[in-house]
């Protein structure tokens, strides 16, 4: 046990934290990792007496509990044979698929689901373990959806929330899943379970009748019977971003001074397009490149010289579908930039590298439009990032509406990146689009992610997870 218990335990696959190093002693040596996550819990962490329960990033390393930038750090330890199975397997290889809709094929296989099981049980009672009487434990994400019932069977005194960052399927799909009704029961161990979009909450209640068997009425699920009846109360809670956080550092001048030689550096062109991704199959990098590529072929850019800049950042890449999805990507950029480009000019400029947060605010600052083209997103942080650096009120968002940002950012040019022809008419729209209107739209875009920022995502959904289930029911405001 350990000496001091937490009113406010999060448990995510990831401790906050990279490992950086060792120490003399051989102790290892982290550094926090920027993201909304962290910077979105950490202050709820620091005034709530909060601890942070994950995995550090490599395998067979544990160590002890240790704080960093006023939070409490607990890892989890994972072998080299677990990250492959519950991690790259079940995690990466069957439900981030599944709950994609297939883009890529789900692999279901019996011994990756058990070590799923398996390491999430470690996870349950490494943070039931941190948690005061009556805590509050927030569970994130698809890797972990069977914890929420694991803590509640040790610990039915906790108040216990779930945030699936990522869509959740028609049943039609998710009804593929071998262990479909143990994945519903796992997540119903909460008391509220938090989505990005009203249409994953809906599925999601869906697949609680067909797959477990249970009730429900609007947008709560009655489980149990007798003393043991609980409601579960399902519902959107989109994320964001630090949009103030972000805006500072796209307003700092030598960021705004490396967006201009950004532009210089690439030769100067007449616009620059630009998409910033993890490479993964469910962002739509292929579609966006075929459809640039249409665009150079059938003149449609006029004599404009457009470039594509295409950040897409490593990820993933011991999956099978993401070292093929590399070789394809890495195919069709070679072929285009072969056939369009001259001396001295290229028309794709890929970038298979992560870059510091500075780069990417100048990235976005010197881009005329912006690319989402998902297939498939829960979010979209890209989106709004994009939005949240422009304190020029220039740029052009164009969106996929199958990005949860969609729903909120109703002044992005919205695409059905399936639908070349129609893509290939918003770029165009966009980068033809008059100065005024462009920053009309880009107004209303700030604003909106301006007013809806991470810091209050975490405050209503940790708001609705205290009054209990009936907070929050609305449609996200448009
Ligand atoms: C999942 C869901 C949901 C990317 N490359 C670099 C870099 N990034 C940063 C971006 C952004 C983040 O990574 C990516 O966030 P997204 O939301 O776009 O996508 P996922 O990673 O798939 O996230 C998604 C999200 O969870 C949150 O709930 O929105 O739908 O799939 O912040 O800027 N950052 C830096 N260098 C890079 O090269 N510094």
């Amino acid at each position: 046990m350990p000496s001091q218990l937490y009113d406010f335990v999060v448990v995510a696959n990831r401790l906050p934290v990279d490992k950086v190093g060792t120490t003399d002693d051989g102790e290892p040596l982290y550094e926090t990792s920027p993201g909304g996550l962290v910077t979105a819990l950490a202050p709820v962490m620091r005034s709530q007496h909060g601890a942070w329960v994950g995995w550090a990033g490599a395998p067979d390393e544990a160590g002890d509990a240790f704080d960093s930038d006023g939070m409490h750090l607990v890892p989890v330890e994972l072998s080299a044979q677990e990250i492959e199975d519950y991690y790259e397997g079940m995690a990466n290889g069957t439900l981030w698929p599944l709950f994609h809709d297939v883009i890529a094929a789900p692999e279901y296989h019996r011994h990756w689901w058990d070590a799923y099981a398996k390491v999430n049980r470690r996870f349950a009672e490494a943070a039931a373990a941190q948690a005061a009487e009556g805590a509050t434990v927030w569970v994130q994400d698809y890797q972990l959806l069977l914890v929420p019932m694991m803590l509640r069977e040790q610990r039915p005194d906790l108040r216990i929330g779930f945030f699936n960052h990522i869509p959740f399927p028609g049943y039609e799909i998710f009804s593929q899943l071998p262990w479909r009704k143990r994945v519903v029961e796992g997540v119903l161990g909460a008391d509220l379970v938090g989505f990005q979009r009203r249409s994953d909450a809906t599925n999601f209640l869906r697949a609680c009748r067909r797959a477990a068997g249970a009730t429900t009425r609007g947008s709560h699920v009655h489980v149990g019977h007798g003393e043991g009846r609980r409601t579960v109360h399902a519902a959107p809670f989109p994320i964001s971003i630090d949009a103030r956080g972000f805006e500072a550092l796209a307003s700092d001048p030598a960021v705004i001074e490396r967006a201009a030689q950004v532009r210089t550096e690439l030769g100067d062109p007449d616009a620059i397009l630009l998409g910033v991704d993890r490479l993964d199959y469910t962002k739509g990098i292929r579609h966006r490149l075929s459809t640039f590529k249409e665009l150079l072929e059938d003149g449609a850019l006029g004599d404009k010289r457009v470039v594509l800049v295409q950040v897409a950042s490593p990820s993933r890449e011991r999956v099978k579908a993401y070292a093929d999805l590399r070789d394809e990507v890495e195919l069709i950029v070679g072929r285009l930039n072969g056939d369009h480009g001259t001396v001295g000019w290229q028309p794709v400029h890929y970038l298979h590298q992560s870059f510091p947060r500075d780069e990417m605010a100048a990235l976005y600052l010197a881009a005329d439009a912006m690319l989402v083209t998902a297939l498939r997103d829960g979010m979209n942080l890209v989106a709004k990032e994009y939005v949240a650096a422009r304190h020029d009120d220039d740029g052009v968002l164009v969106l996929s509406e199958f990005a949860g940002a969609a729903d909120e950012l109703h002044q992005a040019v919205l695409v059905n990146p399936h639908d070349i022809d129609g893509t290939k008419g918003a770029i165009v729209e966009a980068l033809g689009m008059p100065k005024a209107e462009r920053r009309r739209r880009m107004r209303a875009l700030r604003r909106r992610v301006r007013e809806h920022d991470v810091e209050r995502w975490a405050r209503d959904f940790l708001g609705a997870l205290q009054d209990g289930a009936h907070a929050h029911d609305e449609e996200p405001a448009g």
